[in-house]
This record gives C-alpha cells, structure tokens and sequence, in this order.
C-alpha cells in the first residue's frame, strides 16, 4: 500500500483533502483539518507511510573528509528557542549557535553588561521567537557583514555581527505587535530592513478601541540597518505575513492572509482572496521627506497611511491566505503561495512600475501566472536556472517546476511546468536552496525545513524534534540524501560560500562590544591588561581581573553580603581557542572571556562565607584549579 492510500484508508473524514488529484480552492471546514489546527483528527492526516527512499544516492557527495571544511555557511532561525545555530554544508555539522533573544548559560548571552547594554529593556525577556534570518547585501549579493533575523514573540529586531558571530543591536519595534516576515533591500545596498507587523491593534494600543477590530491596523516598518534605528513605517490594511524586496531597491511585497481583519481562525478564511500588497519605497521616502505622515502615541517614528487607495501601496487580490513571499533569483517575480490554495501567484517585477502609475485596468495584470503545485503551498526557492521549488506542507512534497513554462501555460499554451515532485518526511515550512536569496543562486543544494519528523530517528519522548532534509539538485532530478534532526524549531534559513564570510580569530580590544566596559575601566583608573584590583563605590564593588591559562589575575576578594558587585574579566591570552569563563557558584552568573575579550557580570553578593568562583571553559591541563574564592563579609549594620 502506497503512503498515500494509508492516509486515505486511515482517515476516511478527510478523504477530499488526501486525494492529491483534488486541486481546487480547499473548504474551509476541510482545510482547518488538514493543517492539523484543530488536532487530533486533523494531525492523522500526517501519520501515513513509514519514510521509504530513507536516502538516495546524489550526484555530490555530502561527505566532508576529515580535517577538511565545508563549502557553506548556513545560518538557521532557530524559532522559539531564539537563537540561530551555524551549520556547515553540506556536512551539516552544528558549528556555532548564536544566542540573540534568549539568554545563554554558556556564552552569559542575556547575563553579561555587555549583552544586556545590546538587548536594551528587553533583556528581561528570556524567550525570543527567531524566524527569519537573512544576510546583508551590496547589489544583489551577500557581502558578509551582517546577519538580521526578526523575533515574532517581543517584536524585536536583532543584526549580528559576522566577524565575531555575535549580535551587536536590537530594536524594539514600535506600534505593532509581532515582528513576523522580515527581508532586506538587496541593492544597491542593505540599506532598509523591512518588517511586517502581524497583529492588527488599537492604533495607538492604550486601551481604547479593543471591542472594535474594525479599527484595528497592523504597519510595515523600516529600520535602517546601519544605524539600527526605525526609519518609517506605512499603516497597511489586513494583516501581513511573509515579504520579500526585488533586486533593484524599488519595491518590496508582503502577503496578507487576513483581509478580512477577522479575530478568529474561521473568519481570516472566509475570503477566496486576500492580497499580496506590494509598498512604492521612492513614494514612501518622498511622503516622509514631505512630512506626509502621523506618529502614533509616545513614539516619533513617521507613519505613513498606506491603506488601500494610497499612493504609497498596491492591494493585488491573491488566493487564499497567502504565505511565503520569495523573489526569484532573476529578480522578475515576487512568488506568493497561496497556503489554502494550491496555486502560487507570480507577481511580474516588471509590471509594477504601471501599477504605480494607473495604467493597468486591473491590480490583478501584475499576476504573470498562477500555476497549480499542489496542496498547501508555503515557501519556494530557486536553483538559478530557471527552475522553482515549493514546499507542499499538506502534501508533504517539494514540486520543482519551470517558471517560463509556467507563464506560457498561464497564457494558453498547453506546456506542463511541473518537472517533479519529491516527497519529504514531513509536512514541508521553509526550504532554502544554495545562495538562493541571491542573484548568485548556484543550484546545488535544497533544504527542506519539515514541521514534523515522526519516525525518522529514535523516539525521544512526546516532543520530536523537527527533519531538515537535504536534496541535491544539481542533476535535473531531485535527489533526498540526508537528515537532521533540529530543536524547536528552525523556520529558514540562509546559506552562502565560505568565501563570503571573514571571521576575527581574536578579539580587538578596541572593539565596540565591550566598548562600554572599558570605558568604566578607564574611569576606575584601571588599566585592563595589567591590573587586578577591587573598588568600593558605596554599596557597588568593581572586581577587576585578568585571566591567563590557568589562573585569574585575583584568587580571592572581599565583599559584603547585599553589595551589588561587577566582575570586569579580561582574557590576557593571544592564542586563539583559548577562551575562559567565569562562573560564581550560587551566584546564577557565568559567562566566556574570549581571547583578548573583556567581559563583565553584576550580581548580588549573597550570604556571608566562602564563595568559589572558577573558570567554566575548559582551556588548559591545570583548567580545573583555575578558580578563586569571594569572601563575603556580614553587611554592615
Ligand atoms: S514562517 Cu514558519 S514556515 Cu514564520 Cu517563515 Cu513559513
Ligand atoms: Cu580558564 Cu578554564
Ligand atoms: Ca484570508
């Protein structure tokens, strides 16, 4: 029995939606089960087959010898966890995770001055949810200086530095709840970091207007992603979720699934349509420099209206709770999925200047074609020679398929666009090709980020973790040849050459990131690489110290129970590898002292007595004497 006749037998209540040869727009009723939101029932649909073609042979190798590198950096979102992990491909060895919006007992990420000065106000927050990460660009190709990735759950905005892979600003956006699709201007430079804000809210949200969500608006924001701060941002209808921007820095579009501005799951489907809205970046910029705009509440941002029948924006009616938003590497089409419709909407760059203009009759002109894939549409990426490839989440497929063949069939032509479909393991979000968010798209390798692995490693308890499988697309058929397992829950993700990519070994000491703590140093009079020295300052203790393998410049110090004490760590040692940490047991403190690196930590000096503090990164034979103790000393009274 075929995987697809299992599900069929097992789950006769959704006969309509397992058949694959059922490719009209879905029943709302049918659809909610087949997307496993309302559960049990719903989720049986995933449960069919048992993962045959485990592994096909590709026609390149995944193996890395050893000692060898890989050829790419890949960066994953990591989802709800908040952090981004570095993969090499196609080893998929884990290299690196950067944590960014949650908190690190490792690095002290969230712990440290140094990351809490970078995560603002917001480093209270110890959940993050990282969707979208995304690398800079001058002209249309990754130049290795930033990485930008959105966190859905606190609406913030992070950039990490890709020398030392660690971020180095977060923003907070204003007026919106949810930061959920997030891209880039990719020329002539990044330039804009464009953001959607998902949930329609009281405008501005202070209590009022909370019974009518007909008055309820969502923005679309621009952050300057050299100086991280919030340019503008356009007031927009509906709802958005996914964006992408085109290849000249003109334009960029976002889906919205719910023009209906419903509160509740059955009313955002009500409408066979909704939009791909598709935002003029010249006119915004001239509506701001003319001072054609609002502020809403406390905050200075300029907000421009840019609701439907504005010049700023164009409505383009799509099917039907549309999802992912990906330009083609050609950089001629915006290409939305339609999510609850099995089509995608290609959305012809080219047109969009006489869209602006008012010389189309009908928004729906820019459309250059609609082709059927299959069932539940989410994300597509590219291979650089003209091919396609759609995640199929209700069909647990990815369909490759020619985008000129699919626009000669959009116009009459009877030529089929569909070249295959290959089934992944399973339930298909994001995939993400080989430098496929760059007009350098190369077509060797695919990724398919699947929601749901099930069977495909040893159980671990009732939380799975989630497949990432690999599919070589070098040859003309797809080929699945590996997978990973990952923790909740990468989204997407970006992978470019190595080449592109130049790492410091070890650290500046005039770098910015701890820029801040020196300058507390230099106010101390201390002098960072040579002394280690303790001042009082009231009730507030500046520990200063060195580390070099195996031993911190102070093994010892006194303070009193209730003072709030700094230890300033600075990282003598030149060798690279060689990284430290410090840690104070008890204390709920530790953090890395990198080559070279100074790091700092406040806490509260607990009870009287004997506190050891020790080196929590293993860095030399003598690693586990490397330690020291705090005395704490009854408060004064
Ligand atoms: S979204 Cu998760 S699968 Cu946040 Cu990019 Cu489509
Ligand atoms: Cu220093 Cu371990
Ligand atoms: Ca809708």
């Amino acid at each position: 029995m075929t995987r697809r006749e299992n599900e069929h037998n097992d789950n006769n209540q959704h006969e309509e939606v397992a058949n694959p040869g059922r490719r009209s727009f879905l029943g709302a009723t049918a659809t909610v089960g087949a997307l496993g939101v309302t559960g049990g029932t719903g989720t049986a649909l995933m449960m069919g087959g048992s993962g045959e073609a485990r592994a096909a042979e590709g026609n390149q190798s995944t193996h890395v010898p050893l000692g060898q590198l890989d050829d790419y950096y890949g960066f994953w979102s990591g989802g709800h966890s908040g952090e981004v992990r570095v993969f090499g491909v196609p080893s998929m060895r884990e290299i690196m995770r950067i944590p960014i919006f949650n908190h690190c007992s490792a690095t002290g990420w969230g712990m440290t001055n140094e990351s809490k000065r970078i995560m603002g106000d917001t480093h209270r927050f110890t959940n993050g949810d990282a969707h979208h990460p995304h690398l800079s660009y001058t002209d249309g190709s990754h130049d290795g200086r930033y990485l930008y990735i959105n966190d859905k759950a606190n609406s913030r905005v992070a950039r990490v530095r890709l020398d030392i892979f660690k971020p180095d600003a977060m923003v907070t956006i204003p007026n919106i709840q949810a930061v959920h699709g997030l891209r880039l201007q990719k020329a002539p430079k990044t330039g804009y970091v464009f953001a959607n804000g998902e949930f329609p809210i009281p405008q501005p949200n202070d209590g009022r207007d909370m019974d009518s969500p007909d008055k309820y608006w969502t923005l679309w924001t621009a952050v300057d992603g050299e100086s991280m701060e919030v340019a503008w941002q356009v007031m927009v209808d509906g709802n958005l979720d996914n964006m992408d921007a085109d290849y000249t820095g003109k334009y960029a579009a976002a889906t919205c699934y719910n023009s209906e501005k419903a509160t509740t799951l059955s009313g955002t489907m009500k409408s066979e349509r909704d939009w791909v809205v598709v935002f003029n970046i010249e006119r915004i910029e001239q509506a701001v420099k003319n001072g054609d705009y609002t502020t809403i509440g406390d905050s200075e941002v300029p907000v421009i209206d840019g609701r439907k029948g504005s010049d700023v924006t164009r409505y383009v009616p799509i099917p039907k709770n549309p999802h992912g938003c990906n330009t083609s590497t050609d950089g001629k089409y915006f290409i939305c999925a339609g999510k609850l419709s099995p089509t995608v909407s290609m959305v012809e760059i080219a047109k969009l200047d006489d869209l602006f203009a008012g010389n189309l009759e009908n928004e729906r002109d820019v459309i250059a074609a609609e082709p059927e894939l299959g069932l539940g549409p989410l994300h597509t990426t590219y291979d650089g020679r003209g091919n396609a490839y759609t995640t199929l989440f209700i069909d647990s497929q990815i369909v490759k398929w020619d985008m000129e063949k699919a626009v000669r069939n959009y116009n009459g032509e009877d030529v089929n666009y569909i070249i295959q479909k290959l089934d992944v393991h399973y339930q298909p979000g994001h995939n993400h090709a080989t430098l496929a968010e760059s007009k350098d798209a190369d077509g060797k390798w695919l990724f398919s980020l699947n929601k749901f692995s099930k069977d495909r490693f040893l159980p671990v308890g009732p939380l799975h973790p989630e497949n990432d499988q690999m599919i070589d697309i070098s040859g003309e058929e797809m080929k699945l040849v590996h997978d990973t397992p990952t923790f909740a829950e990468p989204h997407d993700t970006v992978i470019v050459s190595r080449d592109m990519i130049n790492t410091t070994k070890i650290w500046k000491r005039d770098d910015p990131f701890f820029a801040e703590t020196v300058k507390m140093a230099e106010e101390d009079g201390i002098n960072l690489e040579t002394d280690n020295k303790v001042i009082r300052d009231g009730n507030k203790v500046r520990v200063y110290m060195t580390s070099v393998a195996p031993r911190f410049g102070l093994t010892e110090f006194s303070v009193k129970s209730g003072d709030e004490v700094t230890v300033v760590v600075t990282n003598q040692d030149t060798v690279e590898d060689v990284s430290h940490g410090f840690c104070v047991i008890g204390h709920g403190v530790s953090m890395e002292v990198s080559p070279q690196q100074t790091s700092s930590v406040t806490f509260t000096a607990g009870s009287p007595g004997v506190h050891w503090y020790y080196c929590n990164w293993f860095c030399h034979a003598l690693h586990m004497e490397m330690s020291g103790r705090m005395m704490v000393e009854p408060a004064d009274s």
